[in-house]
């Protein structure tokens, strides 16, 4: 089972004109909602700091982007920007998670999980972060409360952990759980594993993408599925990968042999998964719903 990639890739690349993001487009969330294509993307420019951008397309193909990044790094621990958005809808209000980027020594206070919430997608207010001083990014929630609490993913170096939260802002030790872990002896998720986008609902179960890396730093995409009502649950996680860097523009570009993906989303009877490549340009990548959903049930 491998994804198929979009004829046009890449689908959107650095804008020269423009000083924020003239060097890299990057690891894009998309949702779609109310009949079109929304993606926030990471991008860097002239100064090297992250930014979020904003694109919006009527076929997910196509974009028109805003001119001015639609977040900013504020603050000492956004010092050198905010980077991996992922956008998810809850109740009629969007939040965010990104990572604030601080560029200090310290593996921990280098990067914050930090949550952002919306009701246009382009005004965006700082929540706060989900947990503090530790290496820990990849956060995003699930598309849905379980018994009143929001859920979120995360990654403490190098697992992906499940937190619970009731209002956001606090998110308790207790309610936190190792759920996938790397795998040694598997080659391409042997060493780091971080969650992609929010998962997507199916009868059997979450089906969630992750991304993986091994002793090279190559990055590529997995699937697992979780258990409906737990998701701390792993039911399957086939040992194969689903995309790896290939063409040219993800094997050389800022960051070599990447493919990182913030975004997977069911697109009629397929899944839409949006990447970034090499840390340079942005890429779409698909397959077809039921085939996804049985190789990670069975896979
Ligand atoms: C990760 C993140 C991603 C990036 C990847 C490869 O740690 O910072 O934003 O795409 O490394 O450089």
């Amino acid at each position: 089972m491998k994804l198929e990639r979009h004829s046009y890739n890449p689908i959107l690349l650095p804008n020269p004109q423009s000083v924020w993001e003239s060097y890299n487009v990057f690891n894009p969330s998309v949702i779609t909602h109310q009949g079109l294509f929304h993606m926030h993307y990471r991008a860097q420019g002239l100064d090297w700091i992250s930014r979020i951008g904003y694109a919006v397309s009527e076929d997910g193909v196509n974009w028109n982007r805003l001119r001015d990044p639609v977040l900013e790094p504020e603050g000492d621990h956004e010092a050198r920007g905010v980077e991996d958005p992922r956008v998810t809808e809850i109740d009629g209000v969007f939040y965010m998670g990104y990572t604030a980027f601080s560029g200090k020594e310290s593996k921990d206070n280098r990067v914050t999980p930090m949550f952002a919430r919306s009701v246009n997608l382009i005004t965006w207010d700082r929540i706060g972060p989900l947990v503090e001083g530790e290496d820990n990014k990849d956060h995003f929630l699930l598309p849905k409360k379980l018994n009143g609490r929001f859920i979120a993913f995360h990654r403490r170096f190098p697992n992906i952990w499940y937190a619970e939260s009731v209002d956001m802002e606090n998110w308790p030790e207790e309610g936190m759980t190792l759920i996938m872990s790397p795998r040694p002896d598997n080659g391409w998720d042997s060493v780091s594993i971080g969650g992609n986008g929010s998962p997507i609902e199916t009868e059997f179960g979450w089906l969630m993408f992750y991304h993986g890396y091994e002793e090279s730093r190559t990055y590529r995409l997995g699937v697992a599925m979780l258990e409906l009502e737990d998701p701390t649950v792993v039911i399957n996680r086939p040992r194969e990968w689903i995309l790896e860097p290939r063409e040219r523009w993800e094997v050389h570009g800022h960051v070599p042999n990447v493919v990182f993906s913030c975004a997977n989303i069911r697109v009629g009877d397929q899944v839409w998964v949006y990447y970034g490549g090499a840390d340079r340009a942005i890429g779409l990548a698909t397959c077809d719903f039921d085939e996804i959903v049985e190789f990670a049930r069975f896979g």
